[in-house]
């Protein structure tokens, strides 16, 4: 039954109808008892397969392609009638050529199967921050997670009206061919098409696609900021709550920091932290000169190798119930397994690809991007603020990454221009969450490399322009929780033990404590960083503290080479910004 004579979905789902060729249309209202069945009928086909009720209650594993397992970079496109429109950092194919390949892809794709139409909301439905997307897939994993991941169902027809402000998603996943894979973005269109994968964020349109990609271009036009980030709310022991926002590249640490559990003797203390987001933050400025940032999602698509009850015991409890995993380990008892979960990797197992799995051939039993995907209620420290329509107030926006040597535990910029510098020279390691090499330093502006939909040097003038609209600017910092000693073990301890950084951050924002002057920018002194309790010396906090003058050398020399690639488009100011790191660093001993 159609839930909508909204005629620009019915027309365009027609077009779509017309040219996909599906048996069958089913619409998609968000009633448990549809969703119900459709998990039925995906068990039957073998698309999930049911867990241990006992053990596991409503949950299933879902196994992609073996050849589909992370998003595609190389096949991500950007496509504007305007040449310059992807920047130098995007992928970009004219729309006509790029629609002509799609058609041919899409022509019949979904003979023999059902086509589903999911209405959906990013952020609260009805709010001033929401924005609508319809998705058209013939995945029931698409549906099952964006049931999960978005706040969907028919009510968003409602608030769309008759109204033509939605994003139009068209995802097939065709033959699963890895070489004619495209996941294209037509933000002159507000079209978003999907072909040739069937795994997360390639798929799930309202997440990376639509919330970053095509919100980050909307966002532009409509002084808003639509980012790879956190959002982390910390009461103190005096009862005051803040907030925070936090921008680290994928698998990088953003939703074991946005569910961080306090070490005992800050939870004695009575520090505590709650999540408001773990991956994508929507930020604009408030009436009272702040930012404001909602989590525009629902639930949790969260990496599950090393996830276990030491470093993410919050995250463990959430996906008990009502979870889908991808990829991971299915044990003789119909439970999961990861590397790292425990110590005791399950015997008579089947891997992530459903073969028989011996632990002790060295293979792992869990894909490296394995996941889950779990509602956004299931999570024990949730914030009370996480469906508040109007979003928190930032008061610190954290940049951070994966560098085994180069950058400092911490520093705080000295201003906002020089913290948007610091975003736009993030630099990390890559990791499984893309296909492709893990472990290669790359530069990374902002976490937003892959994410950021028009060209970068456009982005960096629109974050400088919005922190001048700011009376009371977030103030920005820079971490790292990946360093490591010369034997490739990491020195600071990180996950709980990182509110002792975020004390740091809060107490500068505040104007609690005072700071060193770095040739980076602001660094604390040594003893402003709690470590009571941990194994660590004043001297290695030290060196945790400390920058290399010939790495930075080479740091910069790989800035200005990355910056030189923005021609006209590379803000003035943030290239002032490198002569001023240049001269300090020629200034370090
Ligand atoms: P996406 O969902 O891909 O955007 O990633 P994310 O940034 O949310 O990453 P996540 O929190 O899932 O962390 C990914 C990996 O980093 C996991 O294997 C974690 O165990 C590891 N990790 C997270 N925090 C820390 C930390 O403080 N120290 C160290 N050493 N590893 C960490
Ligand atoms: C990431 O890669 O940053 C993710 C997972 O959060 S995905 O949704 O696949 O993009
Ligand atoms: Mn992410």
């Amino acid at each position: 039954m159609e839930l909508t004579d909204n005629r620009f979905v019915t027309e365009w789902i027609n077009e779509v109808i017309a040219m996909t060729q599906p048996d069958e249309t089913v619409w998609i209202d968000g009633s448990e008892e549809q969703l119900a069945k459709l998990r039925l009928e995906a068990v039957k086909t073998g698309e999930i397969i049911k867990l241990n009720e006992k053990e596991l209650p409503g949950c299933f594993l879902h196994r992609s392609d073996p050849r589909d397992v992370a998003r595609v970079e190389e096949r991500t496109f950007i496509c504007t009638k305007d040449p310059s429109g992807a920047g130098p950092t995007n992928n970009r194919m004219a729309p006509e050529e790029m629609y002509g390949k799609l058609r041919d892809i899409c022509t019949g794709a979904m003979r023999g199967r059902t086509m589903y139409v999911i209405p959906y909301s990013l952020g609260v439905i009805g709010s001033e921050f929401a924005k609508y997307g319809i998705e058209l897939t013939d995945s029931v994993y698409v549906v099952l997670s964006m049931a999960i991941m978005t706040h969907m169902g028919k009510e968003v027809y409602k608030a769309l009206g008759s109204g033509s402000d939605f994003i139009k998603g068209l995802h097939t996943k065709a033959k699963l061919d890895p070489e004619q894979r495209y996941i294209a973005h037509f933000p002159e269109d507000k079209t978003i098409i999907s072909v040739n994968s069937a795994y997360g964020g390639n798929v799930l349109l309202g997440k990376k696609c639509f919330a970053l990609r095509m919100a980050s271009v909307s966002g532009r036009d409509e002084n808003r900021l639509a980012e790879h980030m956190l959002i982390l709310e910390v009461e103190d022991p005096k009862g005051r709550v803040r907030y925070l926002s936090a921008a680290f590249p994928s698998a990088c640490g953003k939703t074991n920091l946005a569910m961080l559990v306090p070490p005992e003797i800050y939870r004695d203390k009575g520090w505590k932290i709650r999540c408001v987001g773990d991956d994508i933050a929507w930020l604009k400025p408030g009436e009272d000169g702040r930012l404001w940032a909602v989590n525009p999602e629902n639930g949790f698509f969260g990496v599950l190798p090393g996830t276990n009850e030491r470093s993410n015991p919050n995250a463990l409890a959430a996906i008990k119930k009502n979870t889908l995993y991808t990829n991971v380990v299915l044990t003789k008892e119909n439970t999961v397994w990861w590397e790292r979960l425990d110590g005791n990797p399950p015997r008579g197992a089947v891997n992530w690809k459903g073969e028989p799995w011996d632990p002790d051939d060295g293979s792992s039993g869990a894909h490296p991007n394995s996941r889950f995907t779990t509602p956004a209620v299931n999570c024990p420290c949730l914030s009370r603020e996480y469906f508040n329509p109007v979003g928190v107030p930032i008061s610190a926006i954290v940049f951070g990454g994966r560098r085994t040597k180069t950058a400092p535990l911490v520093y705080q910029s000295r201003d906002w221009t020089h913290g948007v510098f610091a975003g736009s020279i993030m630099a990390s390691e890559t990791t499984a969450a893309a296909a492709g090499a893990v472990g290669v330093v790359r530069r990374d502006p902002m976490a937003m490399l892959p994410f950021c939909g028009y060209d970068m040097g456009d982005y960096w003038r629109h974050w400088l322009n919005m922190g001048a609209g700011l009376e009371k600017a977030p103030k920005i910092f820079s971490v790292n929780w990946f360093r490591k000693n010369d034997d490739g073990s990491f020195i600071w301890p990180g996950f709980g033990e990182n509110i002792r950084v975020l004390e740091w951050i809060l107490a500068r924002c505040f104007d609690e404590v005072e700071a060193d002057i770095s040739p980076l920018g602001f660094i604390p002194k040594v003893s402003d960083i709690n470590t009571d309790g941990l194994d660590i010396s004043p001297e290695a906090l030290e060196r945790l503290l400390s920058a290399d003058k010939s790495l930075w050398e080479s740091e910069c020399g790989e800035i200005r080479e990355f910056y030189s690639k923005f021609g006209g488009k590379l803000p003035e100011e943030l290239l002032r910004q490198l002569e001023i790191l240049e001269n300090n660093v020629g200034t370090m001993e």
